[in-house]
């Protein structure tokens, strides 16, 4: 036994299984012998057993020290409540952006500016919320294709959605939804983001309150929520948006239409059942089963321009401060209509063209294709097979199809790529699979991946223009593809090459933070990012240069009663001033520029024990107010290793003790 596995043993966790000790300990699977001799790219394949096709794979992801990425890849960083910049096709993390979550590098969270992002406008409920459920970031789109201005990111479990301006990759807003608890169809937007789009997923009574299980069906609802964003201002202007009533179906993915389809937005449901759950009577089936009863569930069919209209005509009412447009109303005016899908469906992809629709089942081994032309067409002709019980329209499910293919088990979610393809992950059979959305007959090609995979997203797969080229399989599982680091395992992020008649995996990448649902690849020349905040004193959680942050030589203390005002510059390698003395229950207030206009030059800021971390960009201004409650001495230092003196970049914040002379 190794002395590993008996150190396991011994403090009561279970011996490591056999396949995992044998992993970590050397055999061969790392393959490292002889390499440090070997001379010739023959002898580094003969030393680590490289095939040629191993070779090739890393000579296509490979970048040389000083190469840049031709893509980024921005993922939702799942529970952690961050999002992340990856590039591709080297699989490197280049950024964590703090959104939902607290993230000391960035000061976010920390006593500066943004806590007023992540603890202010983001809050609902009594608790202060410090982490989002991210699933979705959408990339602001220009004309269906992605412009590299914006991402917004959505919280499932509070029903949130937040915007990151690209300049800066800084979170400048969070929005919450008064009227859902949960969401999921989010965030996706219109093809000009006109609109970012929330569809809810768990209902509740809209507006919040309670009502009791036994009136789910009166009582509970739903809603799609279309945030309207206000390009100019980088902000979702909250008085300009509106939603429309679902009914109480558990809605789940959603797509913008564009080109042929634009104008529509698609949404998935499943528990057309109703089924709220046991309610605690005995015998009853868990919500799961309970769901998953019958054959179809609906595709929910908005048409939001018309709801958009119909908003603007005085036909909403307004729920907890939105414009909410009654379900009746949506049946009635047909801006809600229904479509049947397979089962469960969980992906809903507009193809590239909008022409169609893929839906999968999780619970269906097909993708259903709907085409576009003749859902609006039977639309146009009032030509319906029923009504749902809510009184909303139901299209006979075979006249609205283009067709099915049959991919394998548990088929998620779709992308696709320049030549007509659409590229699906299978769940259960743990691949991708690669089919024709023109040609449905053509055959199916899978490569197993490894393992489970969630979404997929391709290069710009998911605009009017997709690029080609790569595919990265978001896959849940990742036992045996990495060094065991216990049984919290990474996700695998696995980058295809999809360039060729076949696909080939080029790389595995563990990706240790959270479990990401979403991603999307955009050409990293679509970014235009600032290297300072110019002139300086900005503050980057608004964009906007703060009157009175404070310049070389106006430095000062100001003083006024129990309040204290720092004004206090920064520049290599010290703070202007830089000793503070306050009393023991003064309200400090200190306002920091960093003055500093040198690409890359940014500092930290503690105050020891204060819970304070700042990150000061340069030219960014911070702000942080707080009572000194604690008496005593406590450093203030530099936290980013920024020069030679970096150790010196301190100073000392003195808290006197009440009754201290
Ligand atoms: Cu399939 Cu939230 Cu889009 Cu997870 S979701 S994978
Ligand atoms: Cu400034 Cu270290």
């Amino acid at each position: 036994m190794r002395a590993a596995s008996r150190r396991a043993a011994a403090i009561g966790l279970a011996a490591c299984a056999a396949s995992a000790c044998g992993q970590n300990g050397g055999n061969g699977r790392n393959g490292g012998n002889g390499v440090e001799d070997a001379a010739t790219v023959q002898e580094v394949m003969a030393a680590r057993g490289l095939s040629e096709e191993d070779l090739l794979a890393a000579a296509k992801t490979y970048l040389p020290s000083g190469k840049l990425d031709e893509y980024v890849m921005l993922t939702s960083g799942g529970q952690s409540g961050h999002l992340l910049v990856i590039g591709v096709p080297s699989m490197r993390i280049i950024k964590y952006v703090a959104v939902f979550s607290p993230e000391p590098w960035q000061g976010y969270g920390y006593g500066g500016l943004g806590d007023e992002v992540l603890y202010g406008q983001g809050q609902r409920g009594k608790k202060r919320l410090a982490w989002g459920d991210t699933h979705h970031p959408a990339l602001s789109e220009t004309g269906g294709d992605y412009d590299g201005e914006f991402v917004f990111l959505n919280d499932k479990a509070n029903a949130r959605i937040a915007v990151i301006d690209l300049r800066d990759f800084v979170t400048r807003q969070i929005v919450a939804n008064p009227l859902i608890v949960s969401n999921h169809g989010a965030t996706f937007v219109t093809p000009g983001t006109e609109y970012v789009v929330e569809g809810g997923q768990y209902p509740a009574p809209l507006g919040g309150g309670y009502a009791p299980l036994s009136a789910y069906e009166d009582e509970y609802r739903s809603a799609v929520t279309f945030w309207k964003f206000d390009r100019a201002k980088g902000r979702i202007d909250e008085d300009a948006s509106f939603a429309i009533e679902l009914p109480p179906y558990m809605q789940d993915l959603a797509d913008a239409g564009k080109l042929a389809s634009d104008g529509w937005v698609f949404l998935n449901s499943f528990n057309t059942e109703l089924y709220p759950g046991t309610r605690g009577i005995e015998g009853q089936p868990p919500l799961e089963s309970g769901a998953s009863q019958n054959d179809m569930d609906y595709l929910h069919v908005i048409d939001w321009r018309k709801a958009e209209r119909l908003v603007q005509e005085g036909r909403a009412r307004e729920i907890a401060g939105i414009r909410v447009l009654p379900l009746e109303v949506a049946a009635r005016e047909r801006v809600l209509t229904f479509v049947p899908e397979p089962k469960s469906p969980h992906g809903v992809d507009v193809t590239p063209d909008g022409t169609a629709i893929v839906v999968s089942g999780k619970l269906d081994t097909h993708c259903t294709i709907y085409e576009m032309s003749k859902i609006k067409d039977l639309i146009e002709r009032g030509q319906f097979a029923g009504k749902d019980r809510y009184g909303v329209d139901v299209l006979d499910f075979p006249s609205t199809i283009r067709g099915q293919v049959q991919v394998g088990l548990g088929p998620l979610h779709t992308v696709f790529d320049d030549k007509g393809n659409a590229y699906t992950s299978v769940f259960l059979d743990s691949t991708v699979n690669r089919w024709s959305y023109e040609r449905l007959d053509q055959p199916v090609e899978a490569i197993p991946v490894h393992y489970n995979v969630g979404h997929i997203t391709a290069v710009e797969g998911d605009t009017v223009s997709p690029g080609g080229r790569f595919v990265v399989a978001m896959n849940k599982l990742s036992q045996d593809r990495f060094v065991e680091v216990g049984p919290l395992y990474p996700q695998n992020f696995q980058l295809i090459d999809i360039s060729g008649p076949k696909m080939r995996l080029l790389y595995d990448m563990p990706l240790p933070l959270g479990e990401p649902h979403y991603a999307q690849i955009m050409r990293a020349d679509r970014l235009e990012t600032v290297q300072v905040y110019s002139p300086p004193g900005v503050n980057s959680y608004t964009g906007e240069l703060v009157p009175g942050a404070p310049t070389a030589g106006e430095e000062r203390i100001e003083r006024n009663g129990r309040k204290v005002d720092v004004y206090m510059t920064v520049i290599r390698s010290h703070y202007t001033p830089d000793t503070i003395e306050v009393n023991e229950g003064d309200e400090v207030t200190l306002h920091i520029t960093n003055i500093e206009q040198a690409t890359d030059q940014t500092h930290g800021f503690t105050v020891d024990m204060y819970n304070i971390n700042l990150s000061l960009e340069p030219g960014k201004y911070e702000e942080v107010r707080f009572i000194a409650d604690t008496p005593g001495v406590f450093p203030m230092y530099c936290t980013e290793f920024c020069s030679a003196l970096h150790l010196e970049m301190a100073g000392y914040f003195l808290v006197k003790p009440k009754g201290a002379r």
